[in-house]
């Protein structure tokens, strides 16, 4: 058995949920941040016979998007001690998966 840890961006949660739920996957969905951008993701805990591996990542990949933000992320401090925000173009997603082996599973 594996446990696929899937980091996806909230505006690809629910077509990604829907479709996991649809094909009888459970799921555990976490509320969480990324460290570079600081803002909320979704990360989803999904446990699986090996065997079905191939048809989730299938899934998150026709449901998650690559997206391109601008974020202002960075400042460039400028003589006077003024901070400017310094717009950066970031490539976010589609998805970023962890594969887990799991050792035991266990529903009491
Ligand atoms: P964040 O850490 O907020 O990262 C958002 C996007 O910023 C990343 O997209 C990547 O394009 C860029 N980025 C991240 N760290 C960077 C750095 N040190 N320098 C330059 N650019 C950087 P993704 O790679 O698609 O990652 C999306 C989210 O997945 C991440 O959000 C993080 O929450 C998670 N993630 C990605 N790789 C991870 C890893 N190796 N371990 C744990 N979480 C990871």
């Amino acid at each position: 058995m594996k446990l696929i840890v899937a980091i996806v961006q909230d505006q690809d949660v629910n077509a990604l949920m829907d479709a996991l739920t649809e094909k009888k996957y459970r799921v555990t969905k976490l509320s969480s941040t990324g460290g570079f951008l600081k803002s909320g993701n979704t990360t989803l805990l999904i446990g699986v016979e090996d065997d079905k591996v191939n048809e989730v990542k299938e899934l998150v990949d026709h449901n998650c998007k690559t997206r391109e933000i601008t974020t202002s992320l960075l400042t460039v401090t400028m003589p006077g001690d003024t901070f400017v925000p310094y717009p950066l173009e970031v490539k976010v997603g589609g998805a970023t998966l962890f594969v887990l082996n799991v050792d035991e599973f266990l529903r009491v």
